[in-house]
């Protein structure tokens, strides 16, 4: 019996949905499906949907590489592969990740490389990707001048898994120091995280985070989409982290001290995948008749309004799990959320996908080329549509940022 009965509105919707070509969810018990297959632990191997079974599309997060991580089974020789452990046999898929400070492009201006806290030089660090049914492990090192966890945000791990500095590890990993987490199986697909789990508004707030997806080994073709890309939402303070300074450093009279700076409300460099928009390298080009997915990750410490232009984007999971299709325009995104949307690539152009926050839109001041919005922003790009101006991916225009 199902979990969720859908109202006859939503089904008719659903309907629509699956006859237009766009997806209807990911996961476990969404309206129309086709039945799980589920393994021994009662992970779904499949996404629940109709039609033939189709491999799952990849996810990418433009500007941040993905981890597969290292597949250890046995018996056999260890492979290292993109694709779903065997079955029969005992897979462990072990990701190494490594806390560390380092200089990276987050933004064109009024600043460019700043310093900041990732994992494998990465802010956000690399998307991890696993499978339905894995065992998932992750070996952690901490090249911090400072104590750090890892806590994996949604994945039914085991408490001693957990990585909460001084609860449930009450003696996290030192500088210098590598620690093997507890191997455990996710408990179900769609789109989570990893961040530090120590001195948050510190470690969390210069990067130390970043997604992890749980693909299912097998989708109908009526969930299956085309494109499929991460995006992990950001915001940095660059006085904060430009000083070393930690963004909360102080207490003033038992209240938190986080050093806003004045005018803009709040941090100051909005990011998409640790990168503003004119920083981001490129447009993301997609195909006329596509359907694209968007998975948001919000990684912040203030919600965003995303918005994309042109589209409808059909909400079909939060949170890591499905949700009855809906259709709207901007998804409000907490702190810590989770929303994947679809889209139909039906309106040629070039299309901007943002916060709509002006201040997140357009980097608190500061605005680019001509006054385009530049902070917390992403633009889908119809191949064979006019080209965005290159000077939009530079210093406002110009081909340098001049010397201070
Ligand atoms: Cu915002």
């Amino acid at each position: 019996m199902q979990w969720w009965s859908p109202p006859l509105p939503v089904v008719l919707m659903a309907v629509v949905l699956v006859a237009a070509g766009c997806s209807s969810s990911a996961g476990t018990g969404a309206p129309g499906s086709g039945g799980d297959v589920q393994s021994t632990t009662g992970v779904a191997y499949e996404s629940t949907g109709t039609g033939p079974m189709v491999k799952p599309t990849i996810p990418q997060t433009p500007s941040v590489p993905s981890d597969f991580g290292q597949l250890q089974c046995s018996p056999g020789a260890p492979l290292k592969t993109a694709d779903p452990a065997p079955t029969k046999r005992s897979c462990t898929r072990v990701f190494h990740l490594t806390a560390s400070a380092f200089e990276q492009k987050i933004a064109n201006f009024p600043v460019q490389d700043v310093m900041v806290w990732g994992y494998n030089n990465s802010t956000p660090g690399p998307t991890l990707i696993s499978y339905a049914g894995e065992r998932v492990q992750i070996v952690l090192t901490d090249n911090l001048p400072v104590p750090t966890t890892v806590h994996p945000h949604g994945l039914h791990q085991p408490n001693t898994a957990d990585g909460v500095a001084g609860i449930s590890q009450p003696d996290p990993v030192m500088p210098g120091q590598t620690h093997t987490y507890p191997s455990f199986v996710p408990g179900h697909t769609g789109t989570f995280a990893y961040h530090s789990h120590t001195d948050g508004p510190v470690q969390e707030l210069r990067g130390l985070d970043g997604a992890w997806i749980v693909l299912p080994r097998a989708e109908h073709s009526s969930v299956h989409v085309n494109d499929d890309y991460m995006m992990t939402l950001q915001q940095f303070n660059p006085e904060a982290v430009m000083s070393g300074m930690p963004v909360a450093n102080k207490l003033v009279n038992g209240t938190l001290d986080v050093p806003f700076p004045g005018g803009t409300g709040d941090f100051p460099l909005s990011t998409v995948n640790g990168r503003t928009g004119d920083a981001s390298g490129g447009p993301i080009t997609i195909h006329k008749g596509d359907v694209v997915r968007i998975r948001i990750y919000n990684a912040s410490q203030n919600s965003h309004s995303m918005h994309l232009h042109g589209h409808d984007e059909v909400l079909v999971a939060k949170n890591g799990h499905a949700v009855p299709p809906v259709r709207e325009t901007t998804q409000d995104v907490a702190p810590g959320d989770f929303f994947t949307i679809d889209f139909k690539a039906d309106n040629p152009g070039n299309w901007i996908f943002h916060c709509h926050f002006p201040h997140h839109t357009a980097n608190a001041k500061e605005s680019g080329y001509n006054g385009a919005p530049v902070g917390m922003t992403r633009i889908f790009h119809y191949a064979g549509s006019a080209p965005v101006p290159v000077q939009y991916f530079t210093y406002q225009g110009q081909s340098s940022m001049p010397a201070p």
